[in-house]
Formats: C-alpha cells, structure tokens, sequence
C-alpha cells in the first residue's frame, strides 16, 4: 500500500510574517492548497489518522478564569448528500457538547452558523434544539451573521433563533454621520462587538467607516468578533477573494475572533491582540473536507485569566476521511477502470468517508468507460459511509480532438465548438441548424449555467433560470 501523503511538499514560507508578528500554530500553517496534486506515482492514499498529532488536552479551568468557547463556519445544512449532511450537524453539536463539557462560560459563533440564510428546516430545528441545551444550562452564545446566513433585511434563521432568545445576536450598530458606531454585547463586564459579514466581501467599507476610537477606549480584556479574511493573513486559496487590511482593525483588543476562512490560524499581532481563526466544524464543500483528511477540523476553548489568553484548539470527532487520487495519463478506460475495481475491492472502508478523485487524460476510451458509478457502488458495499467522487479533471485523448486557439477569448472558444458541433448536425427543425442553431445553443447554455445568487432561494432560483430559458426558446420560435 502506498503510505506518501499527496499533501507531500516543502513549506513554502508564510505570508505576511514580520518580526513583530509571532504566529504561533505550526501544523496548519503549510500552505496546502499549493501543493503539486500530480505527484510521481499514480495513486495516494492519506487518512486523517497518519498525520494528525492529537492535540494536547484542555486543562481544568482555574478559579477566577473566564472560559469561553470559539467556533466559526458550522455551514449546517451544506451538502445535497444525506450522509454528509448528517456529519456536517453531528460535528456541531459534537462541538457543543465538547464545549460544554470543558466548562465553557459563553460560545462566539462567528458567522456562517448555517450554509444559508433559510436552511432546510429539519438542520434548523437540530441546531435550535442543540441551543436550548446551552440555554437551560445557562451558557450564553453569541452569533455573528457570516457571509452564508447573512440577510439585508433581517430574515435568516439566525434572526429567527435570535428572536426565540436562544442567543445573542452580535454585529448591531448604526451609522452616525458617515461613522459606523458598533453596539457592544457584553458577558460578565468583557465587551464583545462584532461586524457583520456581508455577501461579497462587502463589508468592507463598514470597516472604512468604522468608528475604532470608541472601540479603542472600551475597557480590556474584549473581544471583537468578524467574518472577513484578513489580507495579511489569508491562505494562498483565497488569494483573489475580497478581503480587510489588518490597519482597518481597531487596536488592543484582547482577541478577535474570526470566521470566513476555512483554515486554521492563531497570530498574536503587536499593537493588536490575539487573532484567531478557528476554520469549519466539519466543511462545507469536498475542499473543505480534503483539508480535514490531513487533520481533524474544530474550535477554540479561550481562557482569560487576568487579563492573558490562553488557547486550546479542540479537535470535533468526525469518521475518518480517506483521500484516494488516481491518475489516469496514458492508461486506456479499460485498463483505468480494472485498475480502480481493483482497488475498491481490496479496500477497507468501514465507517470511513472515501474521497476518490481521478484525474488525467486516458490514452484511449472516453471517461464513462471507466464506469466510476460502479466503482463508487463497490467502496459504499465495503462499508464506506459516503464515497464522494471527483472526476472533473478525467479527460480522454479522443475527446481533446477539437483543435483550440488559446489565444481566444472563453466566450469566442465557446461558440467556435458549439458552432463546430452544431454544423456537422442536422435536424428536422431548422431553427437548430445552422447558425441560427449554434446561435440558440448558446443563448441556452448561458440562461441555464447561471448560478444561484447569495440570498436566493432555490425556489427564486429556479423561477429565475426557468424563466430566462424560457424567454430564449419563445425569441427562437418567434424567428421561425
Ligand atoms: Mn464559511
């Protein structure tokens, strides 16, 4: 069995790492979304339990210690799968449940406690049960809106949970001239503020205008809490989304914790304070989990004893997640699928979640020759709990036939192939042949590749496309 990670590379050197800036995390540190997929041999395993070093336990809570527990991006609700949909709750209440047995005094969400402002109801009500838990036990939660359950008018679930006194919702305030003056939540006598995420990254002129005076002069230890990447701080996957310099901050705050970005990340900052990014409770996308088959994902239990932090990352308990990469170059479908069978019975999947992912040009066959439905049927038979397929790379050398100017643009390439394909077709109905035809593919294709908007309902959503699609189809049959 092969035993190299495919996450097998050097440190490239962190970002943003200056001698007044002391990062102290190691072991997510690496950059690993750089790393070289296409590594020497054809196929890696990796599962969590090779890598990961246990975390240390948290200690007992001294007398006089404040305890509080951080989580950010629980994403409840993501995934169309059953299965990981069910992990994906089942690793927050876990972390919960773990907060609450290591004496935490109050919980900071910060942002994206749900994958969107209006979840299926069955997530919701697991979560509002899972908080009124926390509620007869007297531990107090404070939720920020993230970017995902975010809503302009104040109809996401979270103000739903909210207006059922389940927690406190953090991130109000008020413009004042053109000052954004933030209104501090407080527990036992520390200040807690938060500024809210908007969708796209749109918060950001509320960080211009925030009103960081005011902040500065709240009494320590407090805390500030947002869901916006940092820009000196952010991993090299988010290297072109939107984010915050670290100078549109205010200063001297104990902690800031964080949300937004799906990774790891402790910077003691000086002038500053302690920022944290805690990364997801389980994931919201095959990313997400990729990174959670090097190492458990979690939260933060923060201790503030007089007046100094202490951090203790707790790892959530989630099935173990193995990561199997196939390359297909140069292998005929055949010869690829007899590969994969191959492997998928002698493998020992039980009560994992299998990440299969093949990639490549094959020699000769086409892709659906390698049937991976049946692959994927014989991994779930050897008792995997859910095998998540990632075939968007698996090209054929047959396929590739169609010769492309690269010096195109993607939207000339595009209706040079349709208008290939469509010129070498020939239908009953004339308005498909031709240029007309080429023409109707094109205007098609757009209306239905749109993608879902922050803030629409699928309903919305659907209404929305089938309603272009239907536009261009009435402007085809009127042409004829
Ligand atoms: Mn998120």
């Amino acid at each position: 069995m092969p035993s190299k990670s495919i996450f097998d590379f050097s440190n490239s050197g962190d970002a943003a790492k200056n001698e007044e800036t002391k990062e102290k995390k190691a072991p997510r540190e690496k950059h690993k979304r750089e790393a070289p997929r296409s590594a020497a041999a054809h196929k890696h395993e990796i599962s969590k339990s090779k890598i990961a070093q246990p975390p240390a336990p948290v200690p007992p809570k001294k007398e006089g210690t404040i305890r509080f527990a951080h989580l950010a991006d629980c994403h409840l609700g993501a995934f169309r799968d059953d299965t990981l949909r069910e992990l994906n709750i089942k690793a927050f209440e876990n972390a919960i449940d773990k907060s609450v047995a290591e004496g935490a005094d109050f919980i900071i969400i910060a942002g994206d406690l749900f994958h969107t402002n209006v979840p299926d109801m069955r997530v919701a009500e697991r979560c509002a049960r899972k908080l009124r838990h926390l509620k007869e036990k007297g531990i107090e939660v404070f939720v920020l809106y993230g970017s995902h359950d975010y809503s302009p008018n104040e109809k996401s679930i979270i103000d739903v949970l909210k207006g059922a006194g389940l927690f406190n919702k953090l991130g109000g305030g008020e413009y004042v001239g053109d000052k954004l003056k933030l209104k501090p939540s407080e527990f036992r006598g520390i200040p807690i503020i938060g500024l809210l995420a908007r969708t796209s990254g749109l918060e950001k002129s509320d960080y211009e205008h925030l009103d960081t005076e005011a902040l500065e002069a709240l009494p320590n230890p407090k805390i500030f809490v947002y869901h916006s990447a940092i820009a000196e701080y952010r991993p090299s996957f988010l290297k072109d989304a939107e984010c915050v310099p670290l100078s549109l901050f205010p200063k001297g705050f104990a902690y800031y914790a964080g949300g937004h970005v799906h990774e790891r990340r402790e910077v003691d900052e000086r002038g500053y304070g302690t920022f944290v990014f805690p990364g997801h409770t389980f994931g919201a996308d095959f990313r997400d989990l990729e990174s959670d088959a090097e190492e458990a994902p979690g939260f933060y239990i923060v201790d503030i004893e007089s007046g100094a932090i202490n951090l203790h990352f707790v790892p959530v308990e989630i099935p173990e997640i193995m990561l199997a990469d196939f390359k297909a170059d140069g292998k005929g479908a055949l010869e690829f699928k007899e590969e994969l069978q191959h492997w998928a019975n002698g493998g020992n999947f039980a009560g994992k979640i299998v990440m299969l992912r093949v990639a490549g040009k094959l020699a000769s066959g086409k892709p659906n020759e390698v049937e991976l439905e049946k692959i994927r049927e014989t991994v779930l038979e050897k008792g995997a709990l859910v095998c998540v397929l990632n075939r968007g790379s698996l090209s054929s050398a047959e396929r590739l036939a169609v010769q492309i100017d690269t010096s195109k643009s993607k939207d000339e390439i595009e209706r040079e192939i349709i208008g290939e394909f469509v010129s070498k077709a020939s239908f009953k109905d004339d308005a498909l042949n031709g240029k007309k035809g080429a023409e109707l593919a094109i205007s098609l294709s757009g209306a239905l590749k749109q993608e879902q908007r922050a803030n629409e309902t699928k309903d919305t959503y659907h209404r929305r496309v089938f309603g272009d699609v239907r536009k261009v189809m009435d402007s085809a049959e009127g042409q004829k």
